[in-house]
């Protein structure tokens, strides 16, 4: 079935590993599936293997494209969590998950795990490190051929908050993440397996992330994909506070999340990583229909075929086989241009 589509050569680029997400004519959605206790959004919900497993699969009826199962909790000060408990944690549910058809991606720091949970199913590798938390990273990379989503970071957890000076957050973030290209380059990772990530809330006080959501076509430089983390974090608890000042809870934030996927899927992102994912699903189809709309024919204008506009609108989210591609192969003009309940202590 052929979709209305407004073609992003960045967001649609190809990507290794995943061809039948690559160039589908929408961003992405990844349903994140924290095998932890203490993460800080979700902590301990999905701790059970079968439990984390149900909701991966309740994800993926929500229209989740990718699930994003973790073991480690990166939340400011967050200790690290040794590797076999780990293992323990992610490799059963990528397991499950992969068996039940789920594209899964495996969210560490570690090569070993890395390695292990492409084993088991895993067909893509997010790193938040972006490969300076484990050397062996690149190597595992380039081994697996597994798309690898490199995020801008400064440091583990213990550390990060400490870690906030920037020149410029956009420029910086753009040029710290060249580096990495740089260096995984040097290993061995293809450029086609990369996808980017600004790294929101990490090492990025409140303040430090609307600019960087903002200037997304910064990193859309470096010639790769991007996938925008914005889901829950604490600079969205900030906006929402109440009037006494204490930040919106951690659930509280999932509306203005699903605002962030509509946004960021009109910028051409490639990817929103959302704990709730049906309104981030419908998010992104908006921003595709209202992208394909401002760019393509009007509809009712000369030449165009008098669909009532509900009809043309449908057919950008392939609810009809009726289509047109437009903006191809040119860039359209659209796009040139803490603790698990958070305290709000901390700036992530
Ligand atoms: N954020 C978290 C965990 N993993 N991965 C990527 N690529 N980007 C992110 O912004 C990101 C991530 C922290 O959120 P969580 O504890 O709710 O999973």
């Amino acid at each position: 079935m052929t979709v209305l589509t407004v073609r992003h050569p960045i967001r649609d680029a190809q990507v290794f590993g995943l061809p039948e997400l690559s160039g589908v004519g929408r961003t992405l959605v990844m349903g994140v599936v924290n095998v932890t206790p203490d993460s800080f959004s979700d902590g301990g919900e999905w701790f059970e293997p079968s439990a984390a497993v149900a909701h991966g699969l309740e994800l993926l009826g929500e229209g989740a494209d990718i699930l994003d199962v973790g073991g480690e909790s990166t939340r400011p000060g967050a200790m690290r969590v040794p590797q076999e408990q780990e293992l323990a944690r992610v490799i059963p549910v990528i397991e499950q998950l992969a068996a039940r058809g789920a594209v899964v991606s495996v969210d560490t720091t570690r090569a070993a795990v890395a390695e292990r949970a492409v084993a088991a199913g895993a067909r893509m590798v997010n790193d938040v490190s972006g490969g300076l938390a484990d050397p062996e990273m690149g190597r595992a990379v380039a081994e697996t051929g597994a798309a690898y989503v490199a995020m801008h970071w400064r440091g583990h957890a213990d550390v990060m908050d400490d870690r906030q000076e920037y020149d410029d957050v956009v420029a910086d973030v753009r040029d710290e993440l060249a580096a990495r290209m740089a260096a995984l380059h040097d290993d061995g990772v293809r450029s086609e397996q990369l996808i980017l990530d600004p790294g929101l809330g990490f090492a990025k006080a409140g303040v430090l992330n609307w600019p960087l959501l903002a200037h997304l076509d910064a990193l859309y430089q470096l010639g790769r994909p991007v996938l925008v983390g914005a889901s829950r974090k604490r600079f969205l608890g900030h906006l929402l506070a109440d009037p006494a000042g204490h930040p919106a809870t951690p659930r509280g934030r999932d509306d203005a999340t699903a605002a962030i996927s509509a946004l960021s899927a009109a910028a051409g992102a490639w990817c929103v990583r959302v704990h709730t994912v049906r309104a981030s699903a419908d998010a992104v189809k908006v921003a595709a229909a209202w992208t394909a709309a401002g760019d393509g024919p009007r509809v009712g204008s000369p030449g165009t075929s008098p669909r009532s506009a509900p009809e043309a609108l449908t057919s950008t989210v392939g609810l009809t086989t009726e289509s047109w591609t437009v903006g191809e192969p040119g860039i359209p003009a659209w796009q040139d241009s803490g603790a698990h309940e958070d305290d709000g202590r901390r700036p992530r």
